[in-house]
């Protein structure tokens, strides 16, 4: 991938890419938004999928979002990216978006500027959601192998509505993650997993999402799970502090099997929607095309662009 394709808004390859890492997200996010339905808890299993139709939620439809600003303008566009969110939050509301997120999106569709609406959230803190985080594994599959691109596009992403440095580090995470998953796939020599959380956590800012991730990686991969999200949490305070360390580490063990990382993030619990979103776009990049079986594609209901 040559540096001078990056800003060029018809690329086909970076699309490609962009689109597989939404195929694994939204799949995971409608998989595992099932598993908030107690009677489909009880009965699903590797050999019982929960019955169709899995409707998506707030984190596909950003994600959406992403990539339509992606192909438009070929890089992330921030006061493209907030009119895009705003259009569909209008368009959609009942999609399962968080608070702040609500608020945010409302105003920004009154006619606020995306800026002070972003800084406002949280008296003034900002957000550090891990709705930032949820939706960013397709910028770092847009710019694999770019990560000096992905941390600056990432960031760009994120402040539209996650102006809190947690908020932002998390998106920057993903992304790095995902590239990584990308260029593990092409390798020749494959790298061990683990050099997913090295290479993202010593990229990251000063964070608590990068010492989640500094140290999620001194936790070995084989690891009960169980135990991994009593240690990092698992998103049950929806941030990106909470849920982003575990989801990574959760990948990183994962890479091979989109099913496998599917059903582990599912029965972990916590935020399980936004869980299987960020390891199901990051796992797809590794997998490739062919990981995400056709039966769970059909199973998501059809993405509205
Ligand atoms: N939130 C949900 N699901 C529960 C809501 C269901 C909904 N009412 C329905 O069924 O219709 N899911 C979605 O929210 C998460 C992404 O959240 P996002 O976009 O980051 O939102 P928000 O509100 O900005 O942040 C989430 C929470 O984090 C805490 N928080 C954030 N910044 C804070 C700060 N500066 N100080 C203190 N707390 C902060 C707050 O508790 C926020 O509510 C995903 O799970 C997505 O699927
Ligand atoms: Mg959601």
């Amino acid at each position: 991938m040559t540096e001078n394709l990056k800003r060029l808004p018809d690329n086909p390859e970076r699309s490609a890419r962009a689109r597989l890492a939404l195929e694994g997200l939204s799949v995971g996010d409608a998989f595992g938004q099932q598993f908030f339905f107690p009677w489909i808890v009880e009965r699903a299993d590797e050999n019982c999928l929960p019955a169709p139709r899995w409707n998506y939620t707030d984190d596909t439809e950003m994600a959406i979002g992403i990539i339509q600003v992606l192909e438009e303008a070929g890089e992330i566009d921030q006061a493209r990216l907030a009119k895009r969110f705003a259009e569909r939050y209008l368009a959609e509301p009942d999609r399962g978006y968080g608070a702040g997120a609500i608020d945010l999106l409302k105003r920004m569709a009154e006619g606020i500027h995306w800026t002070d609406a972003s800084r406002e959230l949280f008296s003034g803190s900002g957000s550090f959601g891990n709705g930032a985080a949820m939706r960013a594994a397709p910028i770092g599959a847009w710019y694999a192998g770019e990560p000096d691109t992905i941390i600056h596009q990432a960031a760009l992403s994120a402040e539209v509505t996650h102006s809190h440095v947690e908020g932002k580090a998390g998106a920057i995470a993903v992304a790095l993650a995902a590239s990584w998953a990308h260029e593990w796939r092409q390798a020749a020599r494959k790298p061990p997993a683990t050099e997913l959380l090295t290479s993202t956590a010593e990229r990251l800012p000063k964070s608590e999402v990068r010492r989640g991730i500094e140290q999620a990686a001194n936790i070995p991969l084989k690891t009960w799970p169980f135990e991994v999200a009593s240690e990092l949490g698992c998103g049950h305070q929806i941030t990106a502090q909470d849920t982003v360390p575990f989801c990574l580490w959760l990948a990183a063990g994962q890479l091979k099997n989109y099913c496998t990382a599917m059903w582990t993030t599912a029965r972990i619990g916590g935020d399980i929607d936004t869980n299987c979103a960020i390891v199901g776009g990051i796992v797809a990049l590794a997998t490739g095309p062919d990981g995400v079986p056709d039966q769970w594609r059909a199973h998501r209901e059809a993405l509205r662009w």
